[in-house]
């Protein structure tokens, strides 16, 4: 699986995370939380970042003054992708639990809001990815279905509800879905909740089939163009920017050194 990182820089550490990182990163040092997005094209939609409060992510060195927060396995294979200064190694400063970096903010590239939350999302699996999702409640029926359930309940998340946003961007338009594909397959489902997996799964699909045959850009540089275009477009543009790294999930067993 190819995924595209986005550099998401910690504009302001959550309270907890500040006191927990106290003397561990050198002055002016940078860290990037880094989601994983299969559609790089949706960016412009960003409005927050997931994090699962239950696990513990590492901060890694990946230069001078760059380091990476993402899952120990995600760094792992970081290190053999030539992401990492030397051949194999990752390695970690300190480690975080996610629920402690809630409340931070950080830039999401290419977002109309341009700095967003960090909030969580317990469905998060760690074996996938990077542990990090940017959020696009546009366009992910998972997104969108968190979204409202954490401005609901935004108490018992232990967030604030101004973190989450349910003025929704539309970026993408799908024939008969309007243009915003996500909010509507949720509607159509009766999808009430982040736990309806079975039914969030089934939409998810939908979501990626029909956004990627029939969507249109609606918003932002690649205006007009089909998503099957402007899916390569934004993820140059992103690369060329520096905002986003190229990162690749093993499936096999072995990991060996190719190309
Ligand atoms: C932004 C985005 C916008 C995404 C969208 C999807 C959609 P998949 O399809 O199962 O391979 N994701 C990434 N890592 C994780 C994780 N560890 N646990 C749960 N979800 C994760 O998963 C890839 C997509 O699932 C990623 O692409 C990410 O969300 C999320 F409009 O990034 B995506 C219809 C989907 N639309």
């Amino acid at each position: 699986q190819e995924y595209t990182g986005i550099k998401c820089r910690v504009e302001k550490w959550s309270e907890k995370a500040q006191q927990d990182l106290f003397g561990k990163l050198p002055d002016g040092a940078n860290v990037y939380m880094i989601p994983a997005t299969l559609r790089p094209e949706t960016m412009y939609g960003q409005s927050n970042l997931f994090v699962s409060p239950n696990i513990v992510y590492g901060i890694f060195k990946v230069s001078d003054d760059a380091y990476f927060f993402m899952t120990d396995k995600a760094a792992r294979n970081m290190a053999f992708q030539d992401i990492f200064p030397k051949w194999g190694e990752f390695p970690r400063v300190t480690s975080l639990k996610g629920s402690d970096v809630i409340g931070s903010l950080v830039n999401a590239p290419l977002s109309r809001q341009g700095n967003v939350y960090v909030v969580p999302m317990e469905t998060i699996k760690e074996t996938k990815g990077t542990g990090v999702v940017t959020s696009v409640p546009s366009d992910s029926p998972d997104d969108y279905a968190m979204t409202v359930e954490l401005n609901k309940k935004a108490e018992f998340y232990g967030i604030k509800p101004e973190w989450v946003s349910l003025d929704i961007l539309p970026i993408i338009e799908t024939p008969g879905y309007g243009d915003l594909i996500a909010p509507a397959l949720v509607k159509r489902m009766k999808i009430n909740s982040p736990k309806d997996a079975k039914q969030l799964a089934e939409a998810k699909e939908q979501a990626y089939k029909l956004g990627f045959y029939q969507g249109k850009m609606i918003h932002g540089e690649f205006t007009g163009k089909p998503v099957q275009e402007a899916k390569g477009l934004v993820r140059q543009s992103l690369l060329d920017s520096g905002d986003a790294i190229v990162y690749c999930e093993p499936d096999g067993v072995a990991i060996s050194r190719s190309g």
